[in-house]
């Protein structure tokens, strides 16, 4: 199935740009290298390369891998093994390390070749496999679909009267759902020209709106309340057509600054890795601060109990979110435990994610499920991974990790740990050396011993009356 649109325009990242056609003759040229491989890694750096060797997998119908460029080597190994990637697709100048797969240099290849659409590849053919936290261990390989991804990206378009008269801007990395499938297949399939802005700085979202007509934005919503803060750059986003945040939830405050100042009520929406994009605010309709919108055509939704009963539609009572709908993936790779158990008996997807729904079908996420996953700057971080880093320290006894309020970040990672003859900066520096620096704590608290139930499980809940 085709994945990209017949036609668009062009692409540019970090001030480099390509023609849609230029861009499809070199991602071809990498197809042909990487035709018949299992799966292949892209060293996802926010580039043209990066474009080029996604797209050269959705041409060849070979599953992609993106690397987070930051990851640590204990994550990098883990994506690797894993996925079983046996190509490395990345700039010339890129060494492998010792027993990762041979590299391709995508900077190297021709811009000639005429493969355009990839129709051969089926729909429910692997189209990416993205590496994404759970609550305990190391991350899990979500496998999602050529079909998910174009139900997904479809029913964006329509919600968001997304036509290739707009010119996406955004500057989010491109490793994610977010960034990587609406911010550059997205943009590739509606074919609207995109202007990928190197990172999300507001000034660079500004001069977009006024020197190249950027008419929709993406953002999380740490980007959004930094904008909402700078009110000239706020204002330059006047001339845009749809502001849209994502990935966490968008404060209300900052909703009301933005609208206040850009005139526009941002769009909100909501989405995970293993759902894509399920329910959002419309172009055309409504945005209420503090919700995430109605269900994407083609999804159902539905709350559920504790007790295992729904939870009625009453805007008022929260129940875990279940999802069902044709852009789901497909499970986790290597994982079949894991994948079974993110389904309710009758096929349901749990979300995780706590939330209301209105009688008018608003849906509010009012919380999560568990405490050890963590949202900081819209990237998901898994208490047990951190824990695991950190617990590899031979200085480190107990870790507990947990996600405290943050005015920028939202959320930032907070470690209680019991440790003898090791300071707060070294441990910091040590998860930062094996994982991605993101993933770092940015407060640890040193103290005596962790409150337990009588279980001996730490409580997660009282760690911060050790320490805010
Ligand atoms: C950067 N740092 C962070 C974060 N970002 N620390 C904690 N949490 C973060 N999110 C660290 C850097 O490693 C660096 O450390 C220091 O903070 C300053 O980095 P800098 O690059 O200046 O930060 P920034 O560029 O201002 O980054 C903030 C950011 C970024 C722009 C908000 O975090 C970001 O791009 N977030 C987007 C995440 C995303 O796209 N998530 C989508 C997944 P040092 O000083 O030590 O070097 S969610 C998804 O795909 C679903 C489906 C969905 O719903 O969208
Ligand atoms: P990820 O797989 O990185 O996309 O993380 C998915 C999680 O991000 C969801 O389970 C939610 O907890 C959170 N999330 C995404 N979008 C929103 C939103 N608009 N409001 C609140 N939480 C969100």
């Amino acid at each position: 199935m085709d994945l990209l649109g017949e036609s668009g325009g062009p692409v540019r990242i970090d001030g480099r740009e390509l023609a849609r056609d230029e861009l499809l003759g070199w991602a071809s040229a990498v197809a042909a290298e990487i035709r018949g491989a299992d799966a292949v890694a892209v060293h996802a750096t926010a580039s043209l390369e990066t474009v080029a060797a996604v797209v050269g997998g959705v041409l060849a119908g070979v599953p992609v891998v993106p690397l987070p460029p930051d990851s640590g080597p204990a994550e990098r190994a883990h994506i690797l093994g894993d996925s079983g990637a046996s190509l490395l697709l990345a700039a010339s100048g890129t060494r492998p390390a010792d027993g990762e797969p041979p590299l391709i240099p995508v900077d190297g290849l021709p811009r000639n070749g005429s493969e355009r659409t990839g129709a051969g590849a089926a729909a429910d053919a692997t189209a990416m496999i993205l590496y994404t936290s759970g609550t305990t261990g190391a991350p899990k390989g979500v496998l999602i679909s050529r079909g998910a991804i174009a139900a997904g990206l479809d029913a964006l378009a329509e919600a968001w009267a997304w036509t290739p008269g707009d010119v996406l801007v955004h500057g989010l990395p491109l490793f994610h759902v977010h960034g990587l499938v609406l911010g550059v297949l997205g943009a590739l399939r509606v074919g609207s020209p995109l202007v990928h802005t190197g990172r999300p700085r507001p000034e660079a979202y500004a001069a977009t709106a006024q020197d190249d007509g950027g008419s929709l934005f993406f953002g999380v919503p740490t980007v959004w309340s930094r904008t909402a803060a700078d009110p000239s750059t706020a204002r330059a986003l006047r001339t845009a057509r749809l502001l849209v945040s994502g990935s966490a939830p968008l404060p209300v405050p900052v909703f009301e600054r933005l609208a206040e100042l850009t005139g526009h009520r941002p769009v909100e929406r909501y989405g995970m890795t293993e759902t894509l994009i399920t329910v959002s605010a419309r172009a055309d309709g409504d945005r209420r601060p503090g919700y995430v919108g109605t269900p994407l055509p083609g999804v159902e939704t539905r709350l559920m109990g504790e007790d295992g009963w729904p939870v009625p539609r009453d805007g008022e009572t929260p129940g875990e979110l279940h999802v069902r709908a044709p852009l789901l993936f497909k499970g986790y790779l290597n994982r079949p435990d894991a994948t079974a158990e993110s389904f309710a008996a009758d096929g349901w997807f749990r979300t995780g994610d706590i939330a209301t729904i209105g009688p008018d079908g608003w849906h509010r996420i009012v919380g999560r499920a568990s405490t050890d996953l963590i949202k900081s700057g819209g990237y998901r971080i898994g208490a047990g991974e951190i824990e695991n880093a950190l617990l590899a320290h031979p200085g480190v006894r107990e870790a507990a990790v947990v996600g405290t309020p943050h005015d920028d970040l939202g959320e930032q990672v907070t470690a209680y740990v019991v440790a003898d003859g090791v300071g707060e900066k070294q441990l910091i520096d040590f998860v930062a050396g094996s994982l991605s620096v993101h993933k770092r704590p940015r407060v640890v608290h040193l103290v005596g011993s962790l409150p337990r139930n009588a279980m001996g499980k730490v409580v997660k809940t009282r760690l911060t009356d050790l320490a805010p």
